[in-house]
């Protein structure tokens, strides 16, 4: 029993040592987790494209169904479905309604698709929003049926719901059975100036009546909804089109209401996405709900991301909470949410800024509020916004909130500028980003400052920025304890006063370097492996000495790529020519050392069979501060 319990606990050990290095707490690893990763183009078990947008959940015995829809040219082509048992891995398994399944859906526009099921009938129930293929003005749903829920659905047609105008619609089935109908609608003369619900028939095949108005010229579209406990939760966007915006909820005890007025969830553009629904998932352990939303890009609208995120309802206080995590993960199973255990250092630290609006201070923009903002004080760009940690932090995550005029929408040009002492800024270039609202980007650095440089933005229907430069909430996200607070230096074994430095991006060594900082590195775990040590610049932080494709030794700025990692990775080992000293391994290139060659690092093969000359010139003397 006692081996046992050491050999448990040592396990323990090894799993929650693999969690944090991971960045998950240690908690609740299962086998059965899966990450779920926001931002980047998800594939099916087949390796192509998830084509499934705007639509929903379904499940049925122990398997998911992801429903949505694909378009080919802005025009309806298929609702496809998928299937998966743990949330991640979806298997595409038909296309439940084409084109070629009605001739009105040959030229036509189908949105937001949702399934439901039918209990009393048997059926799986298909509704959507129908629109002609060449504008908006139909304002129609449509229904389609099968028995079973990968079938071909059976087109039953399209109406407006009691005459109503729908557009974007979901719908929802009560704990009770009963099936309702959510709609952008048009009460007073304004196209989606009023939501509408609508309780369904008893086979959820049409409307049996109208229940009421929501948001009374409050232009609401794409609504989910989602119940917990006695309590109704009506989650929608604003319309701005493709752009995304900021997105609020209400919430009510009863589908008739009263609902309460709307309180924002997320940043202001809802982490640049557009909800399509909640998926509710009643795990052995745990149920936990999904905000399941589309990344339009209204630049290319066949470039579309999934983004799911862990959305929190709090029972006592009847208030949802929405934040952004790159990377989380579920258990299927048990229903258990992991989060990263990330620290955002900046939040509440010393902030400072280019110029600054008399109510908008700089520390409105790292107080964890994403609806408090600083301001610069006029529309000069560029601006910058600073804040100082106090001490070195490692940041592996810069988050970015930014502001957004609806109907005036623009994107940023900016740099993430990072300093060890004020004085010099090594710079992540992000000039050609054209995300609109919600930037997030994968960095690596250990630094005391970090400082944003709003360059310019772009604004879709405006040549010129009018734009006040902006920033609701900077996040910058690490580990709680920094990679390394101190630097080393390394000199030559065969010329002991000569440092490895880096000069114009190149690593060489020289002697009396100037700036000294040339020569000063952070030793921090190794990128590609903690096994080996990566050199991080201390005046150009954030940027690593790696090996490039002709085996020259560069300084070049942190990439969240494999084959950057690995390149900027050394294995220590024992001096070639001095076992006292160090030598330094390639971790993508085993066998091949660092080594000076007319002064310039390079990779070279070392053996016990190398020459005197060859071993000493890979061969340094580490000195640590
Ligand atoms: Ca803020």
């Amino acid at each position: 029993m006692e081996v046992r319990s050491r050999v448990v606990l040592l396990w323990a050990t090894v799993v929650a040592l693999a969690a944090s290095l991971l960045g998950y707490l240690p908690e609740r690893a299962n086998a059965a987790s899966v990450s779920i990763t926001n931002g980047t183009d998800w594939l099916d078990t087949a390796g192509n494209p998830i084509l499934a947008n705007s639509g929903n959940i379904l499940k049925v015995g122990s398997t998911y169904y992801l429903y949505g829809e694909h378009a080919v040219g802005g025009t309806f082509d298929s609702v496809n479905v998928y299937t998966s048992t743990d949330l991640k891995n979806w298997t595409f398994s038909n296309a439940i309604l084409t084109k070629s399944s009605a001739t009105e859906l040959n030229s036509s526009k189908i949105e937001r698709p949702k399934v439901i099921y039918n209990s009393s009938t048997g059926q799986y129930v298909l509704w959507a929003h129908y629109e002609n293929g060449t504008d908006y003005s139909l304002a129609r749903v449509a229904v389609a049926t099968s028995s079973t829920p990968n079938g071909n659905f059976t087109y039953q047609g399209s109406f407006r719901p009691l005459d109503y105008e729908s557009r974007d619609m979901t719908v929802f089935v009560d704990s009770d059975g009963d099936g309702y109908l959510f709609s952008a609608s048009k009460k007073n003369g304004g196209a989606n100036d009023t939501m509408a619900v609508f309780k369904m028939n008893s086979s959820y095949t049409g409307i049996s009546s109208f229940v009421g108005w929501l948001f009374e010229n409050g232009y609401r579209e794409a609504p989910a909804v989602v119940k917990k406990g006695s309590r109704y939760y009506l989650f929608t966007s604003q319309a701005s089109g493709w752009y995304p915006n900021q997105g609020a909820y209400a919430t009510a005890t009863s589908i008739s209401g009263t609902w309460s007025s709307l309180s924002p969830f997320g940043n202001p553009s809802a982490f640049g996405s557009q909800i399509h629904d909640i998926a509710t998932i009643a795990g052995s352990s745990a149920t936990s709900y999904i905000y399941m939303a589309d990344r339009w890009n209204p630049l290319d609208l066949s470039d579309h991301k999934h983004i799911w995120l862990p959305l929190t309802l709090n029972d006592s206080a009847g208030t949802a909470t929405l934040e952004w995590y790159s990377d989380w993960s579920i258990d299927a199973a048990s229903g258990a949410i992991a989060t990263p255990s990330l620290v955002n250092h900046a939040e509440g630290k010393t902030a400072t800024a280019g110029s600054t609006a008399s109510t908008s201070a700089a520390s409105n923009a790292n107080d964890g509020n994403y609806q408090t903002s600083w301001t610069a004080s006029s529309a000069a760009w560029p601006s910058w916004w600073q804040v100082d940690f106090g001490a070195p932090k490692t940041i592996t995550e810069v988050d970015i909130s930014w502001f957004m005029y609806k109907g005036s929408e623009g994107y940023y040009k900016y740099k993430i500028e990072v300093s060890n002492d004020g004085v010099n800024y090594s710079t992540i270039d992000r000039t050609t980003n054209t995300t609109y609202g919600f930037t997030t980007d994968k960095v690596h650095f250990t630094a005391r400052y970090v400082r944003i440089n709003l360059v310019n933005a772009v604004l879709w229907n405006n040549p010129s920025n009018w734009y006040t430069p902006t920033l609701h909430e900077v996040k910058l996200l690490g580990p709680s304890t920094a990679d390394a607070t101190g630097y080393s230096q390394f000199a030559s074994h065969n010329y002991p006063t000569y440092y490895i430095r880096h000069y114009n991006y190149v690593a060489r060594i020289d002697p009396s370097v100037s700036p000294v900082l040339d020569s000063e590195f952070r030793v921090v775990p190794g990128l590609g492996s903690s096994s080996g040590v990566s050199l991080e610049s201390i005046n150009f932080p954030g940027y690593f000495l790696r090996r490039n494709s002709s085996n020259k030794i560069v300084l070049e700025v942190y990439s969240d790529t494999t084959a950057y990692k690995n390149d900027a990775t050394f294995l220590l080992a024992s001096g070639w020519a001095d076992s006292s000293k160090i030598s330094f391994q390639s971790y993508s290139q085993p066998g091949y050392y660092i080594r000076h060659y007319n002064y310039v690092l390079q990779l070279d093969s070392v053996t016990s069979s190398s020459s005197s000359t060859l071993k000493s010139d890979a061969t340094f003397q580490r000195y640590n501060y």
